[in-house]
């Protein structure tokens, strides 16, 4: 065996070359890796006894693709076309041998060798799009000339992970070998096809899929438009298509040379930026400094949830998901059997919709066990509370469960607004007790808030977690204060929002406004979503707000036909000239001379407040790292990937603009606007949000 470099070794078995790569964690095309390719085919080459080359990968995976922490860095050693070139123009054929998962740059690879074996658990696909990208190393152009232009649309605009049974149907992969056994299997591979002196297959020259497809430019605009919603706002996936356009319409040479163009495009764009560095927090936000990976963690086997309501079933959901025992309980019989006939109805349609079996709605229900006594959760592991939003409640739910529930067990609430530091004064084990705040619908959003109080011990910590990541979350560590991080930023949104109809905006201004810089719908359709009468009482209604005015001449949202819209039979919403009345009368009655807000006025004050906010929360030690207030952002709140969430987007515009405004503002408009001391320092120091 030779070592090529220290991350390439090249064995001969008999006639065959083993050309294997072992570039932990994930086999990223790096320079080495790339360096350790091309010197390693080389070599092979050049050994007369050597009649084809296996290209193999160590560890959990074949390559994974290009390694993303290189994007936006000077180039360094061979380029990866160096290294696809010479496999395929190599007078031998080589075969790429794969595990684990084979993608972006990892299939690309695969797709120059002359042919692709794989055991059966492999995967390949190009996730490129994901990161705000193309694959730029010919993929949209080998892609459709195996798998034709239909599918490879498909893949190349969802990023999905193809299974190996599937690519083998789809022609993608050549083989299948035995689990375990893909070294022999592969080499086994390359002596047959030396024997039977089958020809090199380059994929370049396969032509008839796509030859197929020319003059057909209805498989394009036909895709765009079935699937416009989903691509809203994206650059990616247009610049995928258009690519496999190319493939399609052009010489193999061309479409490459669009390719490039493409790629380079997106890859020194701010929406690939934006997506890479999601990529990279969303693995980051799992990282504790203070609790390290190997904190003992308590076994969670039983869950029990206090409160049946829309958050409790919903919550309850999450674990028998996985398999996880639930007790739920409820104080009256109606409320319990109705938390579980939703939920219920909840398995049963997905169920009608083909996601599984009626045997699998079973067996989650027959998980479920309902009470009216809160002795039934004496022997659960974890307890969450999803009562009504009351400290005085709150209190003695927990002072109850302190006497009930058995020693070492987590006692968790799903507060959304309470200082949890207080809740855990009612029991006697303060370190048990954390805050697990769900985003409703619980069982639908990905976002979980772990909250840590002052008292909560790291075990505890550690394992919920590990118990979020279980049920399919992504979790951020928060600290206690009023909203918690999420809310506490969306605070700001409403608050300027609100201001903003009565000084000159319309509601649907400010919703335009949010809804093209990315956002699923603005404030206003979201609380007519949502119900304006949360929280609203017709007793305590003094009229003092827009809100108080909408809900007394009960315009209380989608339900009620009306609200900040107005809605026709099937919720399409329109401006109603009935609360533009409403709010120029509002406005004349607290003396608000209205003048013209500008749509950048709109988005800046929405917006940059957020970012503010977020810095003092930064500086507050609330949230562990700015990446993880976007994480926050785009999973609880569909802040726009391409725009990395907000703290992110205060880099894209400049730290030094976001303060400049807001001073500006705050001249203007008061201390709503008062720059974060972090956000001072930030600019004053040269510094971005990511540094922190
Ligand atoms: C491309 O190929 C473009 C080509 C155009 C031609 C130029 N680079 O996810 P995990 C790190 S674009 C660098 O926790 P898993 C990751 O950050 C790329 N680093 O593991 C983490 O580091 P940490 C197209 C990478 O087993 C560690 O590896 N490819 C890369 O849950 C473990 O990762 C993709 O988009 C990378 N490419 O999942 C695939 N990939 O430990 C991206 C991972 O310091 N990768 N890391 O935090 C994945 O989808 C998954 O990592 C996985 C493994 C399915 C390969």
């Amino acid at each position: 065996m030779t070592a090529i470099n220290d991350v390439t070794t090249l064995e001969t078995v008999g006639e065959v070359a083993v050309l294997t790569l072992n570039s932990p964690p994930v086999n990223a095309l790096s320079a080495p890796v790339r360096e350790g390719i091309n010197n390693g085919i080389k070599q092979a080459m050049e050994n007369d006894a050597v009649k084809a080359i296996v290209l193999i990968c160590e560890g959990k995976t074949f390559i994974a693709g290009a390694d993303i922490t290189e994007f936006g860095k000077a180039p360094a050693g061979p380029s990866l076309f160096d290294a696809l070139n010479m496999i395929e123009f190599a007078s031998k054929p080589v075969i790429a041998a794969i595990h684990g998962t084979a993608l972006g740059g990892g299939l690309e690879v695969a797709l120059t060798c002359h042919y692709r074996v794989a055991v059966p658990s492999a995967k390949c696909g190009l996730p490129e799009v994901n990161l705000g990208l193309l694959p730029g190393a010919g993929g949209t152009q080998r892609l459709p000339r195996i798998v034709g232009p239909e599918k490879a649309l498909e893949m190349v605009t969802s990023g999905s992970h193809v299974g190996a049974k599937k690519c083998l149907e789809m022609g993608l992969v050549d083989e299948l070998t035995e689990e375990g056994k893909l070294r022999d299997g592969a080499i086994a591979f390359a002596k047959k096809i030396v024997a039977e002196k089958r020809p090199l297959k380059r994929v370049r020259d396969l032509s008839d899929k796509v030859e197929a497809a020319r003059g057909k430019p209805e498989i394009f605009s036909e895709f765009r438009k079935a699937n416009a919603r989903k691509f809203r706002g994206f650059l990616a996936p247009e610049y995928n298509i258009q690519c496999i356009e190319a493939a399609v319409n052009l010489p193999f040479d061309e479409g490459i040379k669009v390719e490039q163009k493409l790629f380079r495009e997106l890859v020194t764009g701010t929406q690939s930026a934006a997506q890479r560095h999601v990529f990279f927090a969303e693995r980051q936000v799992w990282k504790l400094p203070d609790v390290p990976a190997d904190t003992p963690t308590i076994p969670v086997n039983k869950v029990g949830i206090i409160g049946a309501g829309t958050m409790g079933g919903g919550i309850a959901m999450n674990f028998l998901n996985v398999g996880l025992p639930v007790t739920i309980v409820e104080t009256k019989q109606e409320a319990l059997d109705r938390g579980i006939a939703t939920i219920r109805k909840n398995y049963e349609n997905s169920a009608k919709k083909g996601r599984f079996s009626m045997e699998e709605v079973e067996k989650r229900m027959g998980l479920l066990t309902g009470s009216l006594e809160m002795e039934a959760l004496a022997d659960s592991d974890l307890v969450i509370e999803a009562v009504f939003e009351n400290m005085d409640v709150k209190k003695q739910v927990f002072s109850k469960l302190d006497a009930i529930v058995k020693q070492g067990a987590i006692l968790a609430t799903n507060t959304s607004a309470l200082n949890i530091d207080e809740i855990a004064t009612a029991v006697k084990r303060p370190e048990a007790v954390i805050g697990l705040h769900f985003f409703s619908p619980a069982n639908v959003m990905r976002l979980l808030e772990v909250v840590r109080a002052d008292k909560t011990s790291k075990p505890v910590i550690a394992t919920s977690m590990q118990l979020a990541k279980k049920i399919g979350k992504i979790a951020a560590l928060v600290g206690v204060c009023p909203g918690f991080v999420g809310n506490r930023i969306l605070a700001q949104r409403q608050r300027e929002a609100q201001k903003l109809i009565l000084e000159g905006a319309m509601p649907w201004d400010v919703d335009r406004v949010l809804y093209d810089f990315g956002l699923p719908m603005g404030p206003f359709a979201m609380s007519d979503l949502a119900g304006l009468d949360i929280g609203w009482s017709k007793e305590k209604s003094q009229g003092a707000t827009i809100r108080d005015v909408l809900c007394e001449m009960d315009r209380r949202g989608q339900k009620t036909g009306a609200g900040f819209y107005d809605y026709d039979e099937n919720r399409n919403a329109k401006p109603s000239p009935v609360v533009e009345k409403i709010i120029l009368d509002f406005a004349q009655k607290k003396g608000i001379n209205r003048r013209k807000i500008s749509d950048d006025e709109i988005l800046e004050r929405c917006i940059y407040p957020m970012i503010n906010e977020g810095a003092k929360i930064l500086e507050e030690g609330k949230a562990i790292r700015s990446s993880d207030i976007d994480i926050v952002w785009i999973n609880g709140y569909g802040f726009p990937v391409y725009r990395g969430g907000p703290m992110f987007y205060g880099d894209t515009v400049g730290a030094d603009k976001v303060l400049a405004k807001m001073k500006e503002f705050q001249a203007q408009m008061g201390d709503d606007f008062k720059p974060a001391a972090l956000l001072e320092k930030i600019v004053a120091e040269g510094k971005k949000f990511s540094d922190f």
